[in-house]
């Protein structure tokens, strides 16, 4: 069952060529695959050799292999992580029974709306990234990209492939329909809001591949607990690429932020000599920590109740943290915190399988916390007195109970006209993003790097910072 087949049309340990009717379907899709790809993947790259890591083998480490390829020859592939022998669900209602291998049919509408949810984020965010190759400040940069850009193609294959083996017709459609969205159209938008946000500047990469990758880890995780076990063979097996996208994020940040400080302290304005002032990065952090915050949903959701009680969707590590012992949560309690008419705050509590969603947001707002550790550390070691902060759930929310109302990034009540008046000091101005787009000129030669990042500590697979990550086919600035 888990060895690879790499040569196939496909690549695959599924033992798709024993599945004809299924090969033929995914193999009628890949062109239409290859197509959006060509339209909408990264733009003026195509031809130049990127040092990519492909997966080859699912078992421990070796399911990355290090070589030079043209992006449209990646081997996107089907890969789950090998079957388990009697797995059972782990948790809700239907708790201690045999896990399914086959869609439930009570919950077949629930299980394809989530995994066309989970779908349409991954093309979403390779085509909110497409322009970002043009304006790459060194080869590693540009390869990471471009890294993290195939391995998203890759998850929507993933999802491409539950679609098609287990929702027949219907399925399939919605397939298509992954191709036929676009990020921030407005006739045919992407599902959730985040993926419609444009990201034209590389302060907004890492920010995103930092705090809304980290959305994915953690939508992730808890479908790799589902009771549907193609689902969460699936999402466990694409939790190991999604280390390295967070990975491109939290580096990323902490060597702008780096190269920030050398030049503060050789007393250099930091504007004049290229690099990004540390409170533009705080406005960006607080702009993609809070749409990312919205991709949890409503804090108390009937939806997430019905997830849970299905055994659909767990909690973060639900069969593995000692910490969970209750699998059922049919009694138990969570607090919230619900804002008044006046501002105010209630402290609420909302019954444990509806509040699915704060919980799993609430992990991941720790998660983040610990990553602006690491950021913090380096002011620290620079003896600075200045600390990036996680902005209050309550900031610039547009899902769940704090939506559309005037609160800072420290979580007080400032009204509508203050905030009006105060958001340019919270969030990204037309002004800031004007600067951080005058920086934004690509360096294509080996071993340069721009003037507003550091360079890595290490490169990538041993290689050096100074190794060709990338080839071109030709003159990379004349494109
Ligand atoms: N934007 O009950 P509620 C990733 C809708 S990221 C727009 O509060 P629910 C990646 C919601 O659909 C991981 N609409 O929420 C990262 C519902 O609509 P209806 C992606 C939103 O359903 C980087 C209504 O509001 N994976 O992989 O419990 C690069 C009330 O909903 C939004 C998943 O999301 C929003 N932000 O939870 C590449 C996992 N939020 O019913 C990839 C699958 C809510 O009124 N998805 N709504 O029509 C889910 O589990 C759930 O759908 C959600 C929402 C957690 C997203
Ligand atoms: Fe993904
Ligand atoms: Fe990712």
């Amino acid at each position: 069952m888990s060895s690879v087949d790499l040569d196939a049309r496909i690549p695959n340990n599924v033992g798709l060529a024993d599945d004809r009717k299924l090969q033929k379907a995914l193999e009628a899709w890949q062109p239409n695959f290859l197509d959006w790809w060509g339209d909408m993947g990264p733009e003026g790259f195509q031809q130049d050799q990127i040092y990519l890591r492909t997966a080859v083998s699912v078992d421990a480490g070796g399911w990355a292999q290090f070589e030079h390829v043209k992006m449209p020859d990646y081997r996107w592939g089907i890969f789950l992580t090998p079957n388990q022998e009697e797995k059972v669900i782990n948790f809700g209602d239907n708790i201690g029974d045999p896990a399914w291998d086959k869609v439930p049919g009570d919950w077949r509408t629930e299980l394809k709306r989530i995994i066309v949810t989970q779908g349409d984020t991954e093309p979403a965010s390779v085509e909110q990234q497409r322009m970002l190759g043009k304006s790459a400040p060194s080869l590693y940069d540009l390869r990471n990209l471009f890294q993290v850009n195939v391995e998203e193609g890759r998850h929507l294959w993933a999802m491409v492939y539950l679609l098609h083996k287990y929702f027949g017709r219907d399925g399939r459609e919605e397939a298509e329909d992954m191709l036929v969205r676009r990020s921030g159209n407005v006739d045919n938008p992407r599902i959730l809001g985040a993926f419609n946000e444009p990201i034209t500047d590389w302060l907004s990469f890492f920010c995103f591949t930092m705090f809304t990758d980290r959305d994915g880890k953690y939508q992730l995780a808890s479908l790799a607990e589902s009771g549907f076990d193609p689902l969460a063979r699936t999402c466990r097996f694409m939790l190991t690429e999604e280390a390295h996208h967070m990975f491109v994020g939290e580096t990323g940040v902490g060597r702008i932020i780096q190269r920030t400080l050398e030049l503060m302290q050789d007393n250099e304005d930091v504007r004049k000599a290229g690099g990004i002032p540390l409170d533009i990065i705080q406005k960006y952090v607080n702009r993609w920590v809070t749409v990312s915050m919205d991709l949890f949903g409503g804090e108390d959701s009937s939806n997430a109740a019905t997830y849970f009680a299905a055994g659909l969707k767990g909690r973060f590590r639900e069969a593995g943290d000692p910490n969970i012992t209750d699998h059922v949560a049919l009694e138990g309690i969570y607090p919230e915190t619900r804002p008044n008419e006046d501002g105010s705050i209630s402290k609420i509590e909302v019954p444990m399988r509806r509040a699915m969603n704060l919980i799993l947001r609430d992990a991941y707002r720790a998660d983040c916390e610990r990553g602006i550790r690491g950021w913090n550390r380096l002011f620290k070691k620079a003896g600075m007195n200045f600390k990036i902060t996680l902005p209050s759930d309550r900031f610039n929310r547009k899902q769940g109970v704090w939506a559309g109302l005037p609160y800072d990034p420290k979580g007080e009540w400032v009204g509508t006209p203050g905030f009006e008046a105060r958001k340019g000091d919270w969030l990204p101005t037309p002004e800031d993003e004007a600067y951080v787009a005058s920086l934004m000129k690509p360096v294509y030669e080996v071993g340069k790097i721009a003037s507003w990042i550091a360079p890595p500590k290490t490169g990538l697979n041993g290689q050096g910072f100074d190794f060709e990550y990338v080839k071109f086919a030709d003159d990379p600035y004349v494109r």
